[in-house]
């Protein structure tokens, strides 16, 4: 069967078994097709099943909204926040010329790029709204490369499900699927609204997926890891933030 039709197949009977209330039966055929997410248990397991499964059946190749540039926000509404930490202020002492991206995991070769060399690959920028869970939020262009590009330098591998995204800052790391990592909107942005990216908006070097809610676009990266499976970190529940009590998918 196309992937098209399988996907139609899939939807309409996900659609099919939310609405007779069979919620098991969708919960199951989620299951069957990889489109559980990793916070699944608890209370609200089964939403945040569906919400994951008819998101990525409907919207896999959808684009966030991009604006234009008179709609940029005059004073973008950063979580302001004191440099994070010592490592933090002596990288930023020297300029950032000593900040790494270590990107591990199952990839051919594995790799620690400068910012330097980051800003060497194709530079992309995007319009986008940044929305926190809490309700506000701003329009700002980010400039950076698109994650997908540097995936394709360190070469991933096919078992390849999840990408893992640490910041400097402690207790500040998430994960998205393969299909959110090798979107054209994900980017690791080092630029905003053509300026260098400011420290109060997570620069150098932050990831940035308007496809989802402001807290997965994390401040500060400095790690990347490619896994098949997110049970070894953390609680094993995807990211920081169902440890947390947020959803680990926050499609918007
Ligand atoms: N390292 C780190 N990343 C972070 C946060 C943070 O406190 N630390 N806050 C998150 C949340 S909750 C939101 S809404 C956005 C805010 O981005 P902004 O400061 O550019 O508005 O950053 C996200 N990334
Ligand atoms: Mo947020």
């Amino acid at each position: 069967m196309s992937d098209i039709s399988r996907r139609k197949l899939i939807t309409t009977g996900l659609a099919a078994a939310a609405g007779v209330s069979a919620l098991g039966v969708a919960a199951r055929m989620a299951q069957k097709y990889g489109l559980v997410p990793p916070d699944h248990g608890g209370i609200y397991g089964l939403g945040e099943t569906l919400t994951y499964a008819s998101q990525r059946l409907l919207t896999r190749h959808s684009l966030a909204r991009e604006f234009r540039r008179n709609q940029i926000s005059k004073i973008p509404l950063a979580n302001e926040m004191a440099p994070p930490n010592e490592a933090f202020k002596r990288l930023q002492s020297g300029g950032f010329a000593d900040w790494r991206l270590s990107v591990d995991g199952l990839v051919d070769r594995p790799a620690s790029f400068s910012l330097n060399q980051l800003k060497s690959y194709p530079i992309r920028s995007q319009i986008t709204q940044l929305a926190c869970e809490e309700g506000w939020s701003y329009i700002a262009e980010w400039i950076g490369a698109p994650l997908s590009h540097v995936l394709e330098v360190v070469g991933t591998q096919p078992k390849a499900r999840y990408v893992v995204y640490f910041s400097i800052e402690p207790d500040w790391w998430e994960s998205i699927d393969m299909a959110d990592a090798l979107h054209p909107q994900t980017f690791l942005a080092y630029g905003m609204n053509g300026n260098e990216l400011p420290v109060g908006n997570g620069g150098p070097l932050r990831l940035r997926l308007p496809r989802q809610l402001g807290y997965k676009s994390v401040k500060f990266i400095t790690h990347l890891t490619v896994t098949d499976s997110l049970k070894g970190f953390g609680k094993g529940l995807g990211s920081a933030s169902p440890e947390a009590g947020y959803a680990w998918y926050a499609g918007i």
